[in-house]
Parts: C-alpha cells; sequence; structure tokens
C-alpha cells in the first residue's frame, strides 16, 4: 500500500472539514494510507513569506521534518500549502547555508531537516493514478465544469515543473469520472484571495473574484472544480458577498468522492455557503443512469 503523511492545511481542517473528509474517503478508496502529524500553518507563500522569510522557511522545514522521520513524502490538498512546502524543500535543496541556518533553528526544539521528505500536491499523485481512478468510478457524473487551478500550483513553473500557460492535468482527470471541462475566458488568473489580497484589499479582491464568476456563468456550467482550500473559500464566500451568483464549487477530492459513491453529507457537500442541492439531484440522476 503506498503512503504518504497527509499535510491538511488551516482551512480544509477548520473551515471546509468536508474537504478534509472527501481527501480520507477518496485516498481510502484508491488505496492510498495518509498518516497525521501535529502540523502547524504551512506558513502562506503570500503572506509570512512576505515579511519573514527566515521564520517562513524555518516553519516550513519543521513540517515538513515531522514526516521526514517517518520517511514519508507529504501530500497537500492545498495550492497554497503546496506553495510554501514546495518552496521551502527547493530552496533549501538547493541552498547549503540557508539550510543550515534553518537547522540551527529546529535544533532549538530538538528538530533537524535533511531535504529528504518531499512535497506533493494531491493532484500530482492522482495523475499518476489514472487508471485506478477509472476502475474505482461507480457513477459517471456527466457534469460541464469549469476548473480552476490556482496560482501557486503552476508557479513559478521553474519549481513547479508544470506547464502554467496550458495546463491540463485537472482537465483530465475530471474527464475521467464524466465530467466535461468548458473553457472559459482568462481561466488561469488568480481567484483574487491568495497573497494576502482577500485580508489586505477585500474589495479588490471581491472585484477578481467577480470578473471570474461572470466569465464562468456566461459558460453555464453545473459546478466550479478547485484544488486549493483558499480558492475554494473565496469560490464560496464571495458568491455569498456578491449575491448574484449560485454557482456550485467543490474541492476536485468531493467530485471525486461523488463519482466513488460516497454519500454527500460524508463529503460535507452541506458545509458550503453555495447550495448544492442542484447538483446531488444530479448525481442522484446520474447514479440511476450508470447503475
Ligand atoms: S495552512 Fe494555515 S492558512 Fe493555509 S490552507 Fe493552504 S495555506 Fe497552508
Ligand atoms: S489563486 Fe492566485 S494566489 Fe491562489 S492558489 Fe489558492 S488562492 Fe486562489
Ligand atoms: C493562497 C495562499 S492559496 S497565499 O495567500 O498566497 O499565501
Amino acid at each position: 500500500m503506498t503512503e504518504y503523511a497527509f499535510f491538511p492545511g488551516c482551512i480544509g481542517k477548520n473551515v471546509y472539514p468536508g474537504i478534509e473528509k472527501a481527501t480520507r474517503l477518496v485516498f481510502g478508496t484508491l488505496d492510498v494510507d495518509l498518516k497525521d502529524y501535529p502540523y502547524s500553518c504551512c506558513p502562506p507563500p503570500g503572506v509570512v513569506a512576505c515579511y519573514d522569510k527566515e521564520s517562513w522557511y524555518t516553519i516550513g522545514a519543521r513540517n515538513l521534518a515531522l514526516s521526514e522521520a517517518e520517511d514519508l513524502d507529504i501530500m497537500t490538498i492545498c495550492a497554497g500549502c503546496y506553495g510554501t512546502l514546495h518552496n521551502v524543500w527547493h530552496e533549501l535543496t538547493h541552498n547549503r547555508k540557508l539550510l543550515e541556518k534553518v537547522n540551527e533553528n529546529l535544533d532549538t526544539i530538538g528538530m533537524h531537516y535533511s531535504g529528504k521528505s518531499r512535497p506533493i500536491h494531491f493532484v500530482d499523485i492522482l495523475d499518476g493514478m489514472r487508471k485506478e481512478i477509472s476502475e474505482k468510478k461507480e457513477i459517471d457524473l456527466g457534469f460541464d465544469v469549469a476548473v480552476h487551478y490556482g496560482c501557486h500550483y503552476l508557479k513559478p513553473s521553474s519549481v513547479t515543473g508544470e506547464n502554467p500557460e496550458s495546463p491540463s492535468v485537472l482537465d483530465d482527470i475530471v474527464g475521467l469520472v464524466g465530467c466535461r471541462s468548458i473553457e472559459f475566458k482568462d481561466r488561469l488568473t488568480c481567484c483574487g484571495a491568495g497573497g494576502g489580497v482577500m485580508s489586505g484589499e477585500p474589495d479588490l479582491s471581491l472585484r477578481m473574484i467577480e470578473t471570474k464568476l461572470k466569465n464562468i456563468q456566461e459558460r453555464n456550467v453545473d459546478a466550479i472544480i478547485n484544488i486549493c482550500s483558499f480558492c475554494h473559500m473565496q469560490f464560496d464566500q464571495s458568491q455569498k458577498k456578491l449575491k448574484r451568483f449560485e454557482i456550485p464549487i467543490l474541492h476536485l477530492n468531493q467530485l471525486l468522492g461523488l463519482a466513488f459513491g460516497h454519500k454527500q453529507k460524508h463529503l460535507g457537500l452541506h458545509m458550503n455557503l453555495v447550495s448544492n442541492r442542484d447538483l446531488v439531484k444530479k448525481v442522484k440522476m446520474a447514479r440511476r443512469v450508470s447503475a
């Protein structure tokens, strides 16, 4: 059985615990074992890294060190957490002096990080499990969806190794469970939450997501699919604030959970502010067709 250390992040654990639960159900179905550790906040790449780099590296390295002690790589379900852990890992494995400084700090709490435990975004694990996803699929969902990649999953490409201009992995994965990824205008732009914009410039943040939602609404999709707990929060909360949209929003693991036949309550779909009632009805119909 494959094993990963599981980094749930603050939002997937505390604000939308359905995302954490859906992840456990989906990876359980795929026979991947997720191990828990006493992680702290990652801390966020667009916030803490901007004003105190040394603390950012040290706290990130402490999180990585927890799974390194057991020889496991660490899986994130949020692009922001991935942005931190992956960039910290990358920098520390390329800069010996910095690694020494960080280890001096970690030594004060009796810990050490060598760079061996690697962070991995859950989409990259799913990418290597396409066959298993198709095998475990119980329901062909048949949704038209808008996929949102999130900045920190794609950039900087020198570190992520992704193609930031025309990515396709997410479009492919939703296709495995019978969904169609619909093109929409400016689909790769930021959701407007990251980099401290949501808390520091709330009006700007709302204007950015409003444009995005307008572009998505024009294409008349059944749901928006994300791979980042922070993007998820922005898409969900802003629709309530703007009062003029009601497009269901699902983390990719919630979508896969539905396709694997898990109950919508166990996947936390009812925990969103935007109603998923119509979507759940469509799942029931799709289940009958697939049976
Ligand atoms: S941890 Fe604390 S605030 Fe958060 S969800 Fe994702 S980014 Fe990392
Ligand atoms: S997009 Fe721009 S910075 Fe980020 S990854 Fe998640 S939140 Fe939404
Ligand atoms: C966004 C994280 S996912 S941050 O706000 O840019 O740090």
